[in-house]
């Protein structure tokens, strides 16, 4: 181990590039394009003209030693893709949703995109102009910083409710000052060996399928090398996963009813008295209203609600509280209900009466990270356009988190043009149309009167055929230099370019090159490495010194509240107004929310309307994850398609019976608000026969583009509505009411 200003690097035997049998071998860092979140340890093999050739894991590398999954053994497939978008195009802008784009060259599309934008900026004001990001890509950074350089404060992404990890990420600061994954020893490089590390007895898997998701830094396999070392799992899932079955405890939840189960624990922990009475004392805040409203729920009216048996309800609870160390990995389940922000302080709750916390095997804050965190740039912008990001009044907790737009008041603004009228969208690494807004007709027709719309992207999408202007050709990591900093634990690596595909750019070097254009002082780099070096300039290193030590770990301690190390004025506690951790939350309260965590019924649901079940019998659950697909691509990589050739509905055999449908039926999947074409699988992985579950982000890249690849008729989000939870948080895309029917000769 080397060490230089307080970040512990790891050995490697060899350089960051070196020859091996014939070809080049360049050890880095995974992340995106294509889509993940996790940026895995990789060498990268090319031949003598510089073409990638393989991946194979890098067993150096402390984050995964070595595993990798398909998406990643299969990467030249992506680069190489016939279908890869190669160079700029454009098109008038009468011609959206038709194949009728002209080749440009990249000084034509830098200034005419700098000229419209600027244009847009004098007449209504950087605020007109929308900046839209998928998931978490290491790219996020560098477009909110293009957003506020250019002086907008609307950057986000187009998901109802921001359903996706920022409900936690919100909900966990604005209640504890600080956001929590589970110890799985991912802070030390050296993992499992490292002396003060000890293995969570019980973890909790909670709407999270980690082995296939690999999602926000969480790599799944810890969960196996945990088990392997003696740690026991619970699983809280309506279907059965491959964890699943290894689990000492499955609970088959009802989607969209975990608030309720949480509330269900922590009364059977309470009244049998099973909490941590030390830490509760010490450290939290309001335990004693807490205490008396979880008596709503005892678990007999919890199994009812949740239709898991009472009995496990209680086990699991005892088995959780019981535990010397233990820790709860949630997924996206959690934040895919309408009351989102209820539902994680409730499972939060648990974690933390019992006091699994920052200590070893339990909940663990990941050090502030490295060298920035969510926010890079967020200063560039000045008070005045802040008042203005869309939302922010009506739902004030969105000041904790990625200081995101509200994208359900977007679309309505977009709709309605007040309080002031949007005229252009910036769209990089977003899908929305396949993927990630709901009701895409709402979307398209709200989006469709912009004036001036571009896409960056790798492939040609649904969304930038049906409305973009401009559309910028974005390179895969192999292709590009970058950094995997921040998001969950922990390291610093480097993403290091071994090959070129067309005319391709790395998103860095666009929003660069724009962002120089539209605010040079936000942009003083004279290249991307150097604007890398000067973000990781903390460490001592440059961008191409830290490339032959990455990863860099800072050093990590625990119990960092008994240390004065949360808080900026450096008292020990937590960072929030009480410095206790909130049970009953202070912030909640200002916002005119409920500051205790509470259960509300999905609706439409068999709680909350049961005369719809008669036409709408089904519960279903959308978007679980699977191997070889992220989100809406991969449609196009032959390989991973044959894993996954059709989008499918799982439907439980005795529904399955009940319905006359056979394996490989295509149905309609409809509800009253829309309905999406669908291929059975009957199949025993769901635990109940009144669940089902799809698949979400389809299209067809084969088929015809001004059709929109055939993702209207694909597209799961027809059944979802844009409408979030009472804090601006959490969507109903996980719980609707559904029906099965066979589609008609032809259709
Ligand atoms: N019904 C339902 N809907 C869901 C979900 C669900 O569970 N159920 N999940 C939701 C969730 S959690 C999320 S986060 C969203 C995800 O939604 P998005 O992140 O918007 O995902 P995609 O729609 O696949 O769009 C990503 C686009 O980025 C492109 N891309 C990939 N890598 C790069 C890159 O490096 N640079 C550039 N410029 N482009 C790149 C891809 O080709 C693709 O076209 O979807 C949501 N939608
Ligand atoms: N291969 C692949 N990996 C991905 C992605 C991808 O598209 N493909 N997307 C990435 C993104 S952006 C995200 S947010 C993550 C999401 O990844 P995860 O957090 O793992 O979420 P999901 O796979 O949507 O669902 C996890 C499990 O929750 C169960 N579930 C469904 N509804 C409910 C419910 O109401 N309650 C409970 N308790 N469980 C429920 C599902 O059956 C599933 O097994 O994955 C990331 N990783
Ligand atoms: S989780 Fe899988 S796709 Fe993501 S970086 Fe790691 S190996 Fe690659
Ligand atoms: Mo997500």
């Amino acid at each position: 181990m080397d060490e230089k200003r307080s970040y512990v690097f790891v050995d490697h035997d060899k350089p960051w590039r070196y020859e091996e049998d014939g070809l080049t071998v360049t050890r880095g860092s995974a992340w995106s394009g294509p889509g993940c979140h996790l940026g895995c340890g990789v060498k990268l093999y090319t031949d003598a003209e510089g073409a990638l050739v393989k991946v194979e894991g890098d067993r150096e590398n402390p984050f995964n030693q070595g595993r990798l999954c398909i998406r990643c053994l299969d990467l030249p497939e992506v680069v190489y893709n016939d279908r890869r978008l190669l160079h700029p195009m454009k098109r008038d802008r009468a011609d959206r949703g038709k194949d009728a784009w002209r080749r440009i060259s990249w000084d034509e599309a830098y200034d005419e995109i700098e000229a419209r934008l600027k244009d847009i900026r004098e007449r209504y004001g950087a605020e007109s102009v929308l900046f839209m990001q998928g998931t978490g890509r290491d790219i996020a950074t560098w477009i909110s910083r293009l957003a506020w350089s250019y002086g907008s404060p609307n950057y986000g992404f187009p998901l109802s409710g921001l359903a996706c990890y920022l409900p936690r990420v919100s909900g966990m600061y604005s209640t504890t000052g600080s956001f929590w994954v589970c110890d799985c020893s991912q802070e030390f490089p050296d993992r499992y060996d490292n002396p003060a590390y000890e293995v969570p007895e019980v973890m909790v898997l909670w709407g999270n399928n980690p082995i296939v998701s690999n999602s926000d830094g969480f790599f799944g396999h810890w969960v196996i090398d945990l088990m392997k070392r003696g740690m026991e799992i619970v699983v809280v899932d309506p279907r059965m996963t491959w964890l699943g079955r290894r689990a000492a405890l499955q609970l088959p939840i009802r989607p969209g009813t975990d608030a309720a189960l949480a509330l269900g624990m922590l009364n059977v922990i309470v009244n049998e008295d099973l909490y941590d009475h030390d830490f509760v004392d010490k450290w939290t805040y309001g335990f004693d209203k807490l205490a008396e409203r979880v008596q709503d729920y005892p678990p007999d009216k919890v199994a009812n609600i949740t239709w898991i048996p009472e009995e496990k309800i209680v086990q699991a609870a005892r088995r959780f509280a019981t535990a010397e160390r233990a820790c709860i990995q949630w997924g996206l389940a959690v934040d895919m209900t309408r009351e989102a922000l209820p539902a994680i302080q409730a499972i939060a709750a648990l974690t933390q009466i019992t006091g699994n916390i920052d200590r070893p095997g339990g909940m663990i804050i990941p050090p502030e990270i490295l060298f920035y965190g969510g926010g890079f740039g967020a200063d560039l912008l000045s008070d005045e356009q802040t008042a203005k990001r869309i939302g922010l009044e009506k739902y004030p907790l969105l000041k904790f988190g990625f200081a995101t737009l509200q994208p359900d008041e977007m679309v309505k603004q977009m709709e309605t043009g007040d309080p002031y009228a949007l005229h252009g969208m910036w769209m990089q690494t977003t899908n929305p149309l396949a993927c990630m807004g709901a009701d895409p007709d709402r979307f398209y027709n709200a989006a469709k009167d912009l004036d001036f719309i571009v896409g960056v992207d790798l492939f040609m999408t649904p969304t930038i055929m049906a409305l973009a202007d401009y559309v910028l050709p974005a390179a895969t990591y192999p292709e590009r230099d970058g950094l995997r900093i921040g998001d969950g634990p922990q390291r610093g690596e480097t993403i290091n370019k071994v090959c070129q595909v067309g005319e391709c750019k790395s998103d860095m070097e666009i929003n660069l090159e724009l962002g120089r254009r539209l605010n040079p002082d936000a942009w003083p780099w004279a290249d991307v490495k150097e604007m890398f070096s000067s973000i990781i300039g903390e460490t001592g290193y440059s961008f191409d010194e830290l490339r032959e030590v990455a990863p860099a770990y800072p050093q990590y301690v625990y119990r960092k509240h008994e240390k004065g190390l949360l808080r900026p004025d450096g008292q020990p506690g937590f960072n929030t107004p009480t410095g206790r951790i909130e049970l009953w939350s202070t912030q909640y309260a200002g916002a005119g929310l409920d500051p205790l965590p509470y259960f509300e019924e999905p609706e439409p649901g068999p709680g909350s309307t049961p005369e719809l079940l008669e036409e709408y019998p089904l519960v279903l659950t959308t978007g679980a994850r699977n191997w070889g697909m992220f989100h809406s691509e991969h449609r196009n990589i032959p390989r991973l398609r044959a894993l996954r050739p059709d989008p499918i509905i799982e439907v439980h055999p005795d529904t399955a019976l009940d319905l006359g449908l056979r394996d490989g039926d295509w149905v309609w999947v409809e509800n009253q608000r829309g309905r999406a074409k669908r291929r059975v699988q009957v199949t025993p992985v769901l635990l109940d026969p009144r669940f089902c579950s799809t698949d979400h982000a389809w299209w067809l890249p084969e088929d015809d583009p001004e059709d929109l690849f055939g993702v209207r008729d694909l597209a799961i989000n027809n059944l979802v509505p844009w409408t979030c939870g009472k804090s601006g948080f959490g969507s109903n895309y996980k719980c609707m009411l559904v029906k099965l029917y066979r589609l008609e000769d032809g259709e």
